[in-house]
């Protein structure tokens, strides 16, 4: 299979539990600030948190609106991941937030003790941007949202492309027919050449996602990390049956 890289999904705002799905082995981490716990000063404590860069570190905007994308930049994430972009115009307006000039509009403010100079000739790289196709008009338009310079993956949130599309998470992940939704976005990725990501999570949805040609899925979120104490108990309680 080609390369899928697992990604941890950081929902509860707790810098240490962030910090921590660094080490676990997934291949990246997003701190979740639209539907998760992180505000400001709980993701700039999970990034003071960060010895080295073991894994990329993306934080999910609340919107896609420049001030939240700057300010997560300042504090050091490696990329943002922006919510419900539906047009062209709206990718554009993510990639303008996350630019210095002259591509984009992004303001100077790095935060003291976090900023990155890791880029070439010591100043800050390029920001990872990926722009969320969950709404029918993102689906609509996700050729040209996926052709945006600067663009670098399309991530399908399959929980609001169901809700907008009238159907279920499972009925689209089942659904392979070339002209329905996932296969459709896939198309446009390949086309533009930029990476096609999914939220799953799970062990079922991942590998569904997976299957189909998307190569960097969300396969778990902290809450279902800490929830796999069951499954160790029941281990042990098994050894011992
Ligand atoms: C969605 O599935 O809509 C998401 O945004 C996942 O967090
Ligand atoms: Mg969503």
């Amino acid at each position: 299979m080609t390369d899928v890289r697992l990604g941890a999904w950081a929902s509860l705002g707790e810098p240490r539990t962030a910090a921590a799905l660094e080490a676990s082995g997934l291949d990246w981490v997003v701190l979740d600030m639209q539907h998760g716990h992180f505000d400001d000063r709980a993701v700039r404590d999970t990034l003071a948190l960060r010895r080295e860069r073991r894994v990329p570190l993306l934080v999910r905007v609340r919107a896609n609106d420049p001030a939240a994308i700057g300010r997560v930049l300042d504090a050091g994430a490696d990329g943002v991941i922006v919510p419900l972009v539906d047009t062209a115009e709206d990718a554009e307006s993510a990639v303008a937030a996350a630019t210095y000039p002259p591509r984009g509009t992004r303001s100077w403010g790095p935060l003291a003790g976090l900023e990155r100079t890791d880029g070439p000739d010591g100043r800050p790289p390029r920001p990872f941007v990926a722009v969320m196709v969950e709404t029918a008009e993102g689906l609509d338009a996700v050729g040209d949202i996926a052709a945006v310079d600067g663009v670098d993956m399309v991530f399908v949130g399959p929980f609001d492309l169901s809700l907008r599309l009238g159907t279920t998470v499972d009925a689209l992940l089942a659904d392979t027919a070339p002209d329905a939704p996932l296969p459709r976005i896939l198309a446009a990725c390949r086309d533009a050449g930029v990476l096609a990501g999914a939220f799953g999570p799970g062990v079922d949805r991942t590998s569904a996602l997976a299957a189909l040609g998307f190569t960097r899925v969300v396969l778990a979120l902290d809450t279902d990390l800490l929830a796999g104490g069951g499954a160790l108990a029941a281990a042990v309680r098994q050894r011992l049956a």
